[in-house]
């Protein structure tokens, strides 16, 4: 092992103190430093290192997953997580953790300690509410997508991005996970609740308008560079308080379709309501988190709509988008996208691979397997109507729908 970091090596707790001070001038050079790692995610390695008076954070890419060591990743997946960091900042000032610096040889990030944040899914988890969410959510948003996109840069420029961020290896994972195995299980690792095998197998594996309408999604999300898209925004991937957000974890980062975002996200805000409402007793308390979700999404999809047009209007530079109808048609189709990617997100979490605390969390198996039907029944509902999906109330409706449709199916009666 080099002690220089002058070669990639992966780092455990007792090497963390040391990478630092060569690195960066941020603690004195005598100053004690307590690191801890506090990864919790199926990739990464996360170290927390506190001073005297200060703290930071060192964010490593291992070479293969955390959850299968036969899983090789590219660690070129830092640098991509640091550049787009890096162009949110200057996009929207304060919506992302301050980088100190990326050392490629390493391939490690060292940045902010978000003290005073918390991750959105673990305060969710909590039932805690932040009113002013969907405002900064939807400013962050509009502002990463409008702003690295043909509709306000120069297209040459844009196209160099495109080069910057081209990263085959990370979007094969999502082209296999989110896009193809919740309607086929090509490597047999899709996770399904027992109970809910049959349904996956007849409302899923063996319906074919759906697999074409998720053909279609999957042939957008690999070849439509619209904007520089986070790709994996969840409510894992934002921390937030109660007046701000910082987004990170932006390692699957590309030039990809501007639904993909807003979609993926809002899959997570119904992931925290299916949580909520598997709970056996629906208090007041309940139903007034589940009501500020669903209101949530809603407010989510009216702020963007609104903001999206501002930014259009004030800041569109091509000649040919400034078009009167151009903004509601480009819009139009991003909505349907972000409908379309929604019930992706909401089927993998479920049928997928990659399972999420909202849902493994719940003890009841019976209540579990409710409401992952329930979410399954939304996913379909969104992948093959995405295009009358057009404000949050539609999201909200259909949401309502598949609890209906859920409570009168016949197989499933307690
Ligand atoms: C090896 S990739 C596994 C998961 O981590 C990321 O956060 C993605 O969501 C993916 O599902
Ligand atoms: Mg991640």
């Amino acid at each position: 092992m080099s002690n220089h970091y002058d070669s990639y090596f992966l780092m455990d707790s007792g090497d963390v103190s040391g990478y630092v001070k060569s690195r960066i001038d941020f603690f004195g050079k005598d100053e004690a430093l307590t690191v801890e790692e506090i990864g919790d995610g199926d990739v990464n390695y996360i170290f927390r290192v506190q001073g005297t008076e200060k703290s930071l954070v060192v964010k490593q890419a291992g070479r293969v997953t955390r959850v299968d060591p036969t899983w090789e990743l590219t660690t070129d997946r830092g640098r991509i997580e640091a550049e787009y960091l890096a162009v949110q900042r200057d996009l929207t000032p304060g919506s992302v953790p301050e980088i100190y610096r990326y050392d490629p040889v390493m391939s490690a990030i060292i940045m902010e300690d978000m003290a005073g944040y918390i991750p959105l899914r673990k305060a969710l988890l909590k039932r805690i509410r932040f009113p002013r969410f969907a405002g900064l959510f939807s400013t962050f948003l509009v502002n990463a997508l409008i702003f690295t996109s043909d509709i306000t840069r120069d297209h040459l420029q844009k196209k160099e991005m495109v080069k910057q961020f081209i990263s085959p290896q990370m979007c094969a994972i999502f082209e296999k996970l989110r896009n193809t195995e919740p309607f086929i299980d090509l490597y047999k690792r899709n996770r399904i609740l027992p109970e809910n095998i049959g349904f996956v197998r007849r409302e899923f594996y063996e319906d074919t308008e759906l697999r074409l309408e998720a053909a279609k999604l999957k042939f957008d999300f690999m070849n439509k560079p619209q904007a520089l898209i986070h790709s994996d925004l969840h409510t894992g991937s934002i921390f937030v308080r109660e007046d701000g957000i910082k987004v990170f974890d932006s390692e699957f980062s590309f030039f990809g379709p501007m639904g993909v975002d807003p979609g993926n996200f809002t899959a997570h805000l119904f992931f925290a309501w299916a949580n909520a409402e598997a709970e056996p007793e629906q208090t007041a308390d309940i139903l007034d988190f589940k009501r500020w979700l669903l209101d949530t999404v809603e407010e989510f999809f009216y702020l963007f709509t609104k903001k999206f047009k501002a930014a259009f209007t004030s800041n569109a530079t091509d000649e040919l988008a400034k078009t009167p109808g151009f903004c509601e048609w480009y819009l139009g189709d991003l909505l349907a996208e972000a409908a379309g990617v929604c019930g992706l997100e909401l089927a993998r979490r479920t049928i997928g691979l990659s399972h999420i605390e909202d849902l493994t969390g719940i003890k009841d198996e019976t209540r579990r397997a409710r409401v992952e039907r329930v979410v399954l029944r939304l996913a379909k509902g969104l992948i093959l109507n995405r295009d009358r999906v057009v404000k949050g109330a539609d999201y909200t409706s259909m949401l309502r729908q598949a609890v209906e449709d859920e409570n009168h199916d016949e197989n499933y009666k307690e």
